[in-house]
């Protein structure tokens, strides 16, 4: 661990900032081995391997990764609960799961060491994003099959902080531990800090003039309009944290204090970034669908995990010193993409301009209707004062304006009253989309 002169902690120095040269060594090091131990030990991966006419022994550098077959979601839940697991049982010292709205669960196992290794990588995120030793997290996170909370619990303790385990919900409560504790981090996700932001505003608690100082927040998109509402309510500093429970929960990736895109942690996951729609392999730089293989898990390697999230990687080293690539802000998923009369549409988009607008509150939701042969949509925002109907009405195409000229997409506005619309206690429901019944 090295402290700089501004109080930054780096947790692993000498891979954090290892020579690119030397990284890919490494990773070609230990991306044989997983494959080694996937075909070994992983049914599903031998059959897969072979359908594809491909053998461990077939990769002799990193870019033979792209001949190996892709793994998605489905294959998690076609083998639930275990079968994706590369060591028995009762070497799995640990489960978590979706929520699976749909169908199965996923499942995922670690065993004592991927649960040191997820620790080791969460304490280098938490250290990134500017958390010193000795620090008061307040972990708003859910605890429980969600990885965010004991994911973020476990590198806490790992880094020297003092944690609060709050977990999600009861938000009056956990404003009045976080004051009287002198919480200095905040892990949650976006759309709860709002509303922890709120609550405490209407108890009377000025959390802005408390020692509150970082905001670790993640696990769905969110946009910098929202960044910059929650930097102002809340006076910290929000980063921006990204995970996924398939290849470890929380702790993938994590913006420095400078916030120029998250550190990607490559010694522990290689990244890809493919097209979705053939799947092939693009250049540095563009935007696609971001592809993980896990380089170190045990309980369940993952090869070439299609995580069907939208984002670029960055691979100029940082002024923070980091040289691991940067995964930049992740917009959306490609299933939660919105098609409205033929305009592309992420619901962080539609946050981006929507948060700030004068008259209404950083609350937002879409609702999408077949009318016709057309998609509909909705867009329900909250007035932040109880204005009448009429004033209402008015707002209402201010900003349907607004969306019009800053989206090109055409919807209708419905301005509610302060506090109708539903708070998020964990990850917000953003879109309610009555074409699928
Ligand atoms: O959400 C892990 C996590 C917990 C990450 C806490 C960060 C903080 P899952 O429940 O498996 O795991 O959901 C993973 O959430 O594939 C993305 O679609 C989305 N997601 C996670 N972080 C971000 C982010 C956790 N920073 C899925 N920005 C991922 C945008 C995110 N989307």
């Amino acid at each position: 661990m090295t402290a700089r002169g501004d109080g930054h902690i780096m947790v692993a120095p000498e891979i954090e900032r290892l020579d690119r040269t030397s990284l890919a060594r490494l990773q070609l090091d230990r991306l044989r081995q997983t494959l080694d131990r996937a075909y070994a030990c992983v049914p599903h991966y031998r059959a897969a391997f072979d359908a594809a006419k491909v053998r461990p022994d077939h990769l002799k550098s990193l870019a033979d990764l792209a001949r190996f077959p892709f793994t998605v979601k489905t294959d998690l839940r076609d083998n639930y609960p275990f079968g994706l697991f590369a060591v028995p049982r009762d070497q799995v010292v640990r489960l978590h799961a979706s929520s699976g709205t749909t169908g199965k669960p996923t499942v995922v196992g670690y065993t004592a060491r991927d649960i040191d290794t997820w620790a080791g990588v969460m304490a280098r995120s938490l250290a990134c994003a500017g958390v010193r030793p000795g620090d008061v997290v307040h972990n708003a996170l859910g605890y429980g099959m969600f990885t965010g909370g004991l994911g973020f619990h476990y590198g806490a303790e790992r880094l020297g902080c003092t944690v609060t385990p709050a977990s999600g919900g009861q938000t009056e409560r956990q404003i009045g531990l976080m004051r009287d504790f002198g919480a200095q981090v905040l892990v949650s996700t976006p759309s709860y800090a709002l509303n922890l932001a709120e609550v405490a505003e209407r108890m009377g608690v000025d959390l802005a003039a408390s020692p509150l100082r970082v905001g670790l927040l993640g696990a769905e998109p969110w946009s910098e309009t929202m960044r910059a509402e929650l930097d102002r309510r809340l006076g910290f500093a929000a980063v921006d944290s990204y995970g996924l429970s398939e290849i470890i929960g929380p702790g993938v990736a994590m913006e420095c204090h400078l916030r120029v895109g998250l550190h990607a942690w490559e010694d522990h996951f290689l990244f890809e970034v493919v097209d979705p729609q053939t799947l092939e392999p693009l250049p540095m730089g563009e935007e696609g669908e971001l592809v993980v293989t896990t380089l170190t898990k045990e309980a369940l390697p993952m090869v070439r995990y299609r995580t069907r999230d939208i984002t670029r990687l960055d691979p100029e080293p940082c002024a923070c010193g980091r040289t691991h690539l940067r995964i930049l802000r992740v917009t959306g998923r490609d299933d939660d993409m919105l098609i409205i009369r033929g305009v592309n549409l992420y619901p962080s988009q539609m946050e981006s301009v929507l948060v700030g607008f004068p008259g209404i509150a950083p609350q937002y939701q879409l609702v999408v209707a077949r009318q016709g042969a057309l998609d509909h949509l909705t867009v329900e925002v909250e007035a932040l004062e109880p204005d009448s109907e009429d004033e209402r009405g008015l707002l209402a195409a201010r900003v349907r304006h607004h969306l019009k000229s800053q989206l090109g997409v055409s919807s209708e506005v419905i301005v509610r009253l302060p506090g109708e619309l539903p708070r998020s206690e964990g990850k917000a429901v953003r879109v309610r989309d009555l074409r699928r019944g």
